[in-house]
């Protein structure tokens, strides 16, 4: 049972003999799904909810997928989005309509106003070109895409990503011929920034690189630059001329206020970075399964943004077509509506505070109460939805094994998976694990 559940993680898939083992098309068949890196680029956190669904443990605990629990560890539906699918169900007026290729405008436009501010200069200059997108891994692929066709490389289709980052973005650059590869970002040794290694990549790069920068509440790590820190960041993104892909899927999240969790990215707008911003809703308005989100790219002109524009459409139509519509409806009314707004703004600091109120309780029960070895200042240091635990794969493969506690392989806990049930339970077999009694 227990390896069985291992080897579910890992995606080892028995197959009869005659079919790929790994994408399971019969072998003679010309098209193939797997390809070299089919595993390692796998769904493997989807894996890992499907295997604690599966798993009949009573006390099981589910750390992995980054999407928020209530402290009954149920899904929650902002009160704020009740209210607006309420009032759109009762709107005679709507019909369902395809919507223009670059997604509703009055959605598009406040989007932008909530990530770069309703004073961004580079708005009320006109030099934004917003496409609405498949929530945040939609902004991502769309916003790759682009520079994939536009971007002048400087040498080789690159970009540079923080080592580690969300695993998806390995794949979503190679899936459009960009070459990932790693900047230093995480120290284990101090479970902090490696903000020297970073500044070093930055210098040594070629110039007109591509850096995947993550806006706030970094994923996996929880550990974001300060804003000295972003300014020397922008300062050598300036002079090696660089440029800015900032992925933004939880603005929110960090701090529990919007505005304070988007002045990295609205530092290097007034800076004058060359960026584009992926902007998700699934996590800040809990409505990941809508997949409601947005691309940003900044100009240097109105006519170089409205250009970007029109290709940026082009190539949504190939894609796409055009964006859902019931995603955007929503979030259009509550960015839309100043009292609306203002309720959302409340929700968001419910989920945010519920997450550091398990950070201190988890730290609390940790150095006080368990004693477990090892200094944990991490957990309450590090902000948004995850903590980096710093323990190893060994110790994770004991979690999921001995405690059916489930969390991915780096070590990564999702703090809105812990409540007032379960956390004595997941900081006990994680004090074992660390002491290797599990
Ligand atoms: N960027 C980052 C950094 C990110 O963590 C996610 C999702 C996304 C973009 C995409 O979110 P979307 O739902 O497309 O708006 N991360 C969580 C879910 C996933 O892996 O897809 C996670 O890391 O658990």
């Amino acid at each position: 049972m227990a390896s069985s559940r291992v080897s579910q993680l890992l995606g080892h898939v028995q197959t009869p003999a005659g079919e790929c083992s790994l994408c399971i098309l019969p072998r003679h068949r010309q098209v193939h799904t797997c390809g070299p890196n089919a595993q390692k680029y796998g769904s493997s956190i989807f894996k890992l909810t499907a295997a604690y669904k599966a798993d009949t443990f009573a006390d099981k605990v589910n750390l992995g997928v980054g999407a928020y629990r209530d402290d009954d560890n149920k899904p929650w539906v902002l009160p704020v989005i009740k209210k607006a699918k309420a009032i759109l169900a009762n709107d005679e007026a709507l019909d369902h309509e395809y919507l223009p290729i670059t997604g509703l405008p009055e959605f598009t436009s406040a989007a932008a106003r909530l990530i770069l501010s309703p004073d961004s200069v580079a708005l009320k200059e006109g030099r934004v070109a917003s496409v609405q997108t498949i929530s945040g891994t939609g902004a991502n692929h769309l916003g790759a895409l682009f520079l994939s066709r536009f971007y002048e490389f400087n040498g080789e289709k690159q970009v540079f990503l923080s080592n580690p980052t969300w695993i998806n973005h390995l794949a979503i650059f190679k899936n459009v011929g960009i070459a990932p590869i790693y900047y230093p970002y995480y120290d284990p040794k101090t479970i902090g920034l490696d903000f020297a290694g970073f500044v070093n990549s930055l210098r040594n790069a070629p110039k007109r690189s591509v850096f995947l920068l993550h806006a706030c509440a970094h994923n996996p790590t929880g550990v974001d630059p300060t804003p000295e820190q972003w300014e020397q960041l922008a300062d050598v993104i300036l002079e090696q001329g660089h440029y800015a892909f900032f992925d933004c899927a939880y603005q929110g999240f960090a701090s529990g206020d919007l505005d304070r969790d988007a002045s990295a990215v609205r530092y290097f707008e007034q800076r004058g970075v060359p960026m584009l911003i992926c902007q998700s809703f699934a996590k800040n308005a809990g409505l990941y399964g809508e997949r409601i989100g947005a691309l940003h790219v900044i100009g240097s002109t109105k006519a170089e943004a409205d250009r970007v524009k029109s290709q940026l459409s082009v190539l949504q139509r190939s894609e796409i077509s055009n964006p859902p519509s019931h995603g955007a409806r929503l979030v259009s009314m509550i960015l839309n509506d100043p009292q609306l707004f203002a309720e959302w703004q409340r929700d968001i600091k419910t989920m945010a505070q519920r997450i550091i109120d398990m950070r201190d309780r988890l730290f609390d029960i940790l150095t006080n109460k368990l004693k477990t070895p090892g200094n944990w200042d991490h957990i309450v240091n590090q902000i948004g939805m995850f903590s980096f635990t710093g323990i190893n794969a060994e110790q994770v493969n004991a979690l999921i094994e001995k405690a059916h506690i489930y969390l991915t392989a780096n070590g990564r806990i999702s703090m809105a998976g812990l409540n007032s049930n379960n956390i004595d339970y997941f900081a006990e077999n994680l004090d074992k694990a660390v002491r290797g009694t599990l």
